[in-house]
Formats: structure tokens, C-alpha cells, sequence
């Protein structure tokens, strides 16, 4: 009964995108890398394969720094070797604990979509393992299979997001702390984890945690204050009801997605990009259905967080309640963190420039696909840990 629910739901949820004749119309005018934005995608053009030279590591450093995000474009013979070469110039290169890994090459995360999937990693807007205790620090990622048309990837600038907060919301904020979980997205027995990613995608998904961070973080290598929560692992607020936390979330989150905090990258094969996840949020855009997509990342390992006032505060917890429990009628797309992660996602591609983007997942599922999670719910099975 529980398999034939789950995948009668999951087929009722989950909508077949025809490509889009948009594409055509906006190519002309769109400009990948914005220079009016609060922040500008660098183009960081260092001539090929001479980008290990100290000069050019500090130049990439400072220009992270500022940035948030810097872009390589063309590095067509970057090899995995360059790949974990340029990582170790950068920090100490953290193995994904989710992510299968590049063949010999275990440093190196690989993030795929085959033509045959639906849902992609990282089309939903996060930083890299906030869930651990100490964070990723930088991702690099290198374009290895790019579809003709899509993919792109999104960057938001959350120290600008904080900076556009209210004196009050800073205020009220700066010494509250959030928790950031692995479990709903990955653990095995999610539902919602299902909904949103190929499980086949990942490995390890039982070792999963949930970990405390300041709200606002005091970046460690900037000092630059900036806001660290986000919607994929962000799953409540210390001391708060969940009602309450959603409210301030969605508050939050509505600030950092407005337009002027927005870039997107459009990939070309050999393109390679590194951000700072203390400093940016980041989404991989899903929208070129049956089309292959191949990305290799290496992140560099973090370091525990403090907060606006410099203390540190990240601590690895339990969280009180499963973010997945369903009240009797409700369904999963009612849950507040699902409703947070849709939303902001949505709003984020609604108001980021170029081509229209439409998610290949509903927002809400079909009057018929609602009644009948109603009807589970209140049968008492809960569809979200299904
Ligand atoms: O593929 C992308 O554009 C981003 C992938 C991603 O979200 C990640 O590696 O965390």
C-alpha cells in the first residue's frame, strides 16, 4: 500500500516539461555576466594551464574575496589533476559525503543528470554541507558535459542580503542560530528527499546530522558579515515554533532572492567556477529535461562559524522534531520547510534575467493528486517518509 502510494504520488507530482521556444527568443539579448548587480560574476581570464602560479592563486583569493564568485572560462584541458591541484592552492580538499565520486578520482565529486532523470542536484537554493559542523568552504566546479541549451547556474549574494536587512531585523537576528540537516534530503526512507533528487545519485545516505549555526555568520577569512541560513538544509530556528521560524525565514529569504542579488553563469564545456559558501548561496538550474549534463566538483574543507559578535557558535545537535511530520490532512507541499523551498526557489529563477525558467516540479500537485494525499494523511500514513 505504502509503494503503491508513493508511487502513484510521485507520478501524479511529478510534470513532463516539453522544451521551451523562449530559449530562441531571449538568446540574443542575454547577458550571462551582469555588471549592474551588487555583485559582478568576475571573469577571472588567466591565460590556460598557468593559473598555479602564486601571483594568480592571491589574485583568485582576493577576487573571491570581493566577489563571492569567480569564473575561469575555457579551460578546456583542465584535467582532474588541475582540478584537485587548483583545490589544494585554495584549502584542504573535503571528500563529499553524499556524492558519488569521479571514477579514480575520489577528491572529485560528480554531479550528474542523465537524459533519463528528473531532478537534479542542486536545483534547489543551498550552501554546500551546512549540515556539517564545520561547512564547506569553497566549491570549484568544472563543466564537463554542458546541454545544448540550460543549465545554467544561479549565485546569490547573501552578504548583500544581510546588508539589505532592516537595523531591527539585524538586530533581532545576530545572535540567533538555526538548524541546518542532512536527513531530509538524504536519508533513504525521504519522500521528500525522493521528490527532489535521484536517489541513484547519491551514496551514503544514511549517515545523516543536524548542526547548529549563527544566523549571521562574520565571514573567517573577509570578516564581511553575512546571512547563513538557506532552503534546502535550514530546517527551523532555535526557540522557535515552527510558524514563527517559517515567517522569519521566508522573510529572510524573500530579501536575499530579489533580482539585484542575482547572477547566472551559462556553462560552456571547460568553464571552471569557484565560490565562496560562506558568502553565496548557489542552484543548479534544472531545465533541459532528457538532455545530459556532467559537472565535477571538489570542495575545500571549512571551519566552524561565528557569529556577528565573533563567537563561535556552530554545534552539532539533534533537532527536536522530524521536519517531515505531517499534522492528520496536511500534505507534504503544506510542510514549512517544502513550502519554503519551493517558494524561494521559484521566486529566485522568477526574478533572475534571462530565459524563462520553469520548474519540473509542481508547486502544488493536481486537485486529484491533493485529495488523495489528504486522504493518506488522514488515514494516518505519512507520505513525506514514505
Ligand atoms: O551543477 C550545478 O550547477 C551546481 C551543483 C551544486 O549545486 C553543487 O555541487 O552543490
Amino acid at each position: 500500500m505504502k509503494t503503491f502510494i508513493s508511487i502513484v504520488t510521485f507520478n501524479l507530482l511529478a510534470p513532463i516539461l516539453s522544451d521551451s521556444d523562449d530559449y530562441a527568443t531571449y538568446a540574443q539579448s542575454y547577458q550571462p555576466v551582469a555588471t549592474t548587480k551588487s555583485f559582478d560574476l568576475t571573469e577571472y581570464a588567466s591565460a590556460p594551464n598557468t593559473m598555479y602560479h602564486v601571483k594568480e592563486m592571491d589574485d583568485v583569493e582576493t577576487v573571491l574575496g570581493q566577489h563571492g564568485v569567480v569564473c575561469m572560462k575555457d579551460k578546456e584541458n583542465f584535467s582532474p589533476y588541475d582540478h584537485i591541484e587548483l583545490a589544494k592552492q585554495l584549502g584542504e580538499v573535503e571528500v563529499t559525503k553524499f556524492f558519488k565520486e569521479v571514477p579514480y578520482h575520489p577528491e572529485i565529486a560528480l554531479v550528474e543528470k542523465k537524459p533519463t532523470d528528473h531532478a537534479a542536484i542542486g536545483e534547489f537554493l543551498h550552501s554546500d554541507h551546512t549540515y556539517d559542523q564545520t561547512p564547506a568552504a569553497l566549491g570549484i566546479l568544472v563543466a564537463r558535459t554542458v546541454p545544448k541549451k540550460g543549465g545554467d547556474t544561479i549565485f546569490v549574494d547573501m552578504r548583500a542580503a544581510y546588508d539589505q536587512l532592516s537595523p531591527s531585523t539585524k538586530h533581532r537576528i545576530e545572535g540567533m542560530r538555526a538548524y541546518h540537516s542532512s536527513g531530509h534530503v538524504f536519508q533513504e526512507q525521504s519522500w521528500v528527499g525522493r521528490l527532489f533528487v535521484e536517489k541513484a545519485s547519491y551514496v551514503n545516505t544514511g549517515k545523516t546530522t543536524t548542526t547548529l549555526h549563527p544566523m549571521v555568520i562574520t565571514h573567517p577569512v573577509t570578516g564581511t558579515k553575512s546571512l547563513f541560513v538557506n532552503p534546502a538544509f535550514t530546517i527551523g530556528i532555535e526557540g522557535m515554533g515552527t510558524e514563527e521560524s517559517e515567517t522569519l525565514l521566508r522573510e529572510l529569504y524573500q530579501i536575499a532572492v530579489q533580482q539585484k542579488n542575482l547572477i547566472r553563469f551559462s556553462w560552456k564545456r571547460g568553464d571552471v567556477v569557484i565560490w565562496d559558501n560562506r558568502s553565496v548561496w548557489h542552484l543548479a538550474v534544472n531545465d533541459y529535461e532528457g538532455q545530459h549534463r556532467v559537472m565535477h566538483r571538489v570542495t575545500t574543507k571549512g571551519c566552524t562559524l561565528h557569529d556577528a559578535r565573533g563567537r563561535a557558535r556552530s554545534e552539532q545537535v539533534e533537532f527536536p522534531t522530524d521536519p517531515l511530520e505531517l499534522r492528520r490532512g496536511q500534505t507534504p507541499f503544506e510542510l514549512p520547510y517544502v513550502r519554503l523551498l519551493h517558494g524561494t526557489t521559484a521566486a529566485c529563477t522568477q526574478n533572475v534575467e534571462g530565459p524563462p525558467i520553469r520548474p519540473w516540479w509542481p508547486e502544488q500537485p493536481s486537485a486529484f493528486g491533493t485529495v488523495l494525499l489528504r486522504a493518506a494523511s488522514l488515514m494516518g500514513i505519512n507520505v513525506a517518509t514514505l
